[in-house]
C-alpha cells in the first residue's frame, strides 16, 4: 500500500504542479522529517504506477541490459539504509530575489529540506550486476513523469558521474522512514544521491542509462546550473554554467522567525546546518553584532556524513532590536560567505550566505 498523503501542514508555493515547503517550526521538531511533512518539489505530473507492469530498465553502455520488477529488485539485491537530508538547490531563493529580482522562479524560504531514513538497494550493486563498459562515465536517470518544458512534453531526467554513483551511498530507494514511498515522493522507486542537491534524486525512476556524457535532459543541460551575477537568462550560454552537485555548506535559524517579538531574558535559538561537501560540520555559531563576535552553539543531533545537524543555544537578550546571524564551519576549515551579492545567479540557486533573522525583544 502507498502511504496516505496530506499536505495541509505544508506551505504551498504552487498547487499545480504541487510545490510545497515544510514550515520551519515543524521542520525543527524532529531529526527525521515525517513523510507527510516532507517538502515536495515537482516539475510535472505525478505518475500513478501499477507494480504489475512496472519495470526498471538499466541500459546504455552496459554488458547486460536489465529490465526488472520492483519485487525482483528487492529480492535480488541486499537492502541498504542511508540517513540523508534532501534539499532543493532553490532553498533560500527568496533572499536572493529580495536582493535583485529573479524571473519566474518559486521563491522558496529555507524550507525545501527534510531528512529521512531511505531504504533501497545500492546503485553500485545494480551497476556491478549489469557490468559497466569502460567508456561509460555518467549515469543518467529518466523518470515516468511528464513535464512541459520549452513547448514540449518531456520526461524529467538528470545524471551523476559514474564516480559518484560508485563511491557514495547512492540508492535506488523504495522506502522513506520505514514506509513505502508515497506517490508524491516517487513511488515505487526513486534515486537518492546523498550529499547532492535534490534535483539529482530522480523520482518515479523508469530508466538508468550508462553513457559517455552527462544527461542531455533539459533539467541537466539547461537548468540547475549556476552562473556569475553578470549573466542573465538572455545572455546565458548553458554549456558554460556550473552543474550543481554537492550541497553547499549552509546554516539556518528556524527559531525565532523573522520579525518575531520575544520577551527579554534567556531566549532559545535553534536551527539546522547542512553540507554535502565531504567534511563534517564542526561548529555552528551566532552573532548579534553584525559578525564582529560569535557565540558557540551546541549540536544536539547529527548523522554524518549525509544528514543535517540540529543545533541550539540560549542567548540572554535585553530589550531592543536584534539581527541574529548564523554561520557554520566544516572540519576542513571552510565557512559560509557573508554576502549574497557575489552568489546571486539568475536562477537563484545555492544561496549559502550568512542567514539573518531580525527580532524585537521587549
Ligand atoms: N521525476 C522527477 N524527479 C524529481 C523532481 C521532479 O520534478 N521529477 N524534482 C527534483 C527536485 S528539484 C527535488 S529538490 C527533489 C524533491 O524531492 P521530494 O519532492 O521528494 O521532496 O526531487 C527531484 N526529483
Ligand atoms: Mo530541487
Amino acid at each position: 500500500m502507498q502511504a496516505p498523503f496530506n499536505h495541509s501542514q505544508l506551505t504551498v508555493y504552487q498547487e499545480e504542479p504541487i510545490n510545497a515547503g515544510t514550515p520551519l517550526d515543524l521542520l525543527r521538531r524532529s531529526f527525521l522529517t515525517p513523510q507527510n511533512a516532507f517538502f515536495l518539489r515537482t516539475h510535472g505530473s505525478i505518475p500513478h504506477v501499477d507494480l504489475d507492469t512496472y519495470r526498471l530498465s538499466v541500459t546504455g553502455m552496459v554488458q547486460n541490459r536489465l529490465d526488472i520488477a520492483l519485487e525482483e529488485l528487492r529480492s535480488q539485491f541486499p537492502a541498504h539504509t542511508v540517513t540523508a537530508t534532501l534539499v532543493c538547490a532553490g532553498s533560500r531563493r527568496k533572499e536572493l530575489d529580495a536582493l535583485r529580482p529573479l524571473r519566474g522562479e518559486l521563491l522558496w524560504g529555507p524550507d525545501p529540506i527534510g531528512t529521512a531514513e531511505w531504504r533501497g538497494v545500492l546503485l553500485r550493486d545494480v551497476l556491478q550486476a549489469v557490468g559497466v563498459q569502460t567508456d561509460a562515465h555518467h549515469v543518467a536517470f529518466t523518470s515516468l513523469d511528464e513535464v512541459q518544458e520549452e513547448g514540449k512534453r518531456i520526461h524529467f531526467g538528470s545524471s551523476i558521474t559514474l564516480e559518484k554513483a560508485l563511491s557514495s551511498d547512492a540508492l535506488l530507494a523504495y522506502e522513506m522512514n520505514h514506509e513505502p514511498l508515497s506517490s508524491e515522493h516517487g513511488f515505487p522507486l526513486r534515486v537518492l544521491v546523498p550529499g547532492y542537491v535534490g534535483v539529482r534524486s530522480v523520482k518515479w525512476l523508469r530508466e538508468i542509462t550508462l553513457q559517455e556524457k552527462p544527461s542531455a535532459n533539459y533539467f541537466q543541460a539547461r537548468d540547475y546550473k549556476t552562473f556569475p551575477p553578470t549573466v542573465t537568462a538572455d545572455t546565458a550560454d548553458w554549456n558554460q554554467g556550473k552543474t550543481l552537485e554537492e550541497i553547499p555548506l549552509n546554516a539556518v535559524i528556524s527559531t525565532p522567525q523573522e520579525a518575531e517579538t520575544r520577551q527579554a531574558g534567556p531566549n532559545k535559538i535553534q536551527g539546522y546546518a547542512i553540507t554535502g561537501q565531504g567534511a563534517p560540520i564542526e561548529r555552528v555559531e551566532l552573532s548579534i553584532d553584525k559578525g564582529m563576535t560569535w557565540h558557540p552553539t551546541t549540536i544536539v543531533s547529527r548523522a554524518d556524513p549525509w544528514a543535517w545537524c540540529l543545533w541550539e543555544t540560549t542567548l540572554d537578550l535585553a530589550p531592543g532590536d536584534y539581527q541574529l546571524i548564523v554561520r557554520a564551519w566544516d572540519a576542513d576549515g571552510h565557512t559560509q560567505p557573508e554576502d549574497m551579492g557575489p552568489l546571486w545567479n539568475f536562477k537563484g540557486y545555492a544561496n549559502n550566505a550568512w542567514h539573518r533573522v531580525n527580532i524585537h525583544v521587549i
